[in-house]
């Protein structure tokens, strides 16, 4: 059998607090990361780390700490962008360098679970190997601009984090005609992981404690919201390049555009920002990923405890 090469970029903030608000950071990046470690059709052929969810001195380490402690220390990790491209200032980084050199050895599949700004200073910088890469799967987009990312039941309505993080990115991911696959909120939104689950986890390995016991505060937050458990974001990404079968997309076409931000309150049109919207008419042609299997919360669960 030949493994699946997969290239992860991810910002990984498992455990870590907030840098400028009260609170925890997403952990949805672990159970992605960890999902691919566990699954025996995939070799994870490097880990570059970005800013995003946390600052890249927090994502770096973090994605060290995976590699060292559930992967024998044999996946390489790589500290990459720390912000968003800059068009006026392009530099490549230490993670682009190594995603390159892998490339040129191997076409990969990558999951940016992050901003992808990785992927596009690669993209500006070594644009040969372009062609190496055979799809990028990452999370983010929406159909409509008043497809609403809500969260619980207080009104609030969360940003579509990647994207907006570095809009670039997503852009040249389009202008070069990169194979992409979007695992947008519309499908993370039908997926729920609960206490129970985190019960489960607990139960399981030294991977599956970690991730459990990190996620109780994240989980907490939610359910302040109204919640009665998180969304796993980024999992949906590593589940469809693991087992495409048990996610359900169509082909769309993807295009940015900029409409008034929902995110801030009483906006009377004051505060625009661009948004990725995946429909039918022009734009790049995209997988969009919208909906899950019956009896994917268990396929899910199995994934990460085996
Ligand atoms: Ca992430």
């Amino acid at each position: 059998m030949t493994k699946k090469k997969v290239w992860i970029d991810t910002d990984l903030s498992v455990g870590m607090k907030r840098e400028k608000r009260a609170g925890y950071c997403d952990v949805d990046d672990g159970y992605a990361v960890l999902q691919l470690m566990k699954a025996d059709t995939i070799e994870i052929c490097g880990i570059s780390a970005v800013f995003g969810n946390t600052v890249i001195e927090n994502s770096y380490p973090l994605s060290q700490k995976m590699s060292t402690e559930f992967a024998l220390g044999e996946i390489p990790v790589y500290k990459g962008a720390g912000e968003a491209i800059n068009l006026k200032a392009v530099e490549s980084n230490e993670a682009v360098d190594a995603l390159a050199e892998s490339l040129r050895k191997q076409p990969l599949v990558i999951m940016a679970i992050g901003p992808a700004t990785n992927v596009g200073l690669l993209l500006l910088k070594y644009p040969e190997l372009k062609r190496q890469i055979l799809e990028v799967v990452l999370v983010a987009g929406r159909r409509t601009p008043k497809d609403y990312f809500k969260i619980g039941n207080q009104g609030n309505h969360a940003q579509d984090l990647n994207f907006d993080l570095d809009n670039d990115a997503f852009r040249l991911m389009f202008e070069n005609g990169i194979p992409v696959t979007l695992c947008p909120f519309e499908i993370s939104n039908k997926v729920w992981v609960k206490a129970e689950d985190l019960d489960a986890l607990e139960k399981g390995d030294t991977g599956n404690q970690w991730l459990g016991k990190a996620s109780r505060a994240w989980l907490k937050q939610w359910v302040d919201q109204g919640a009665d458990g998180f969304n796993p974001f980024d999992v949906l990404a590593s589940h469809y390049i693991i087992s495409p079968e048990d996610i359900i997309s169509e082909e769309l076409n993807a295009r940015l555009e900029i409409h008034p931000d929902d995110t801030v309150k009483e906006n009377n049109k004051e505060v625009f920002k661009a948004y990725l919207l995946c429909d039918k008419k022009e734009g790049s042609p995209v997988k969009y990923c919208y909906d899950v299997v019956p009896d994917y919360h268990k396929k899910l669960m199995n994934s990460l405890l085996k």
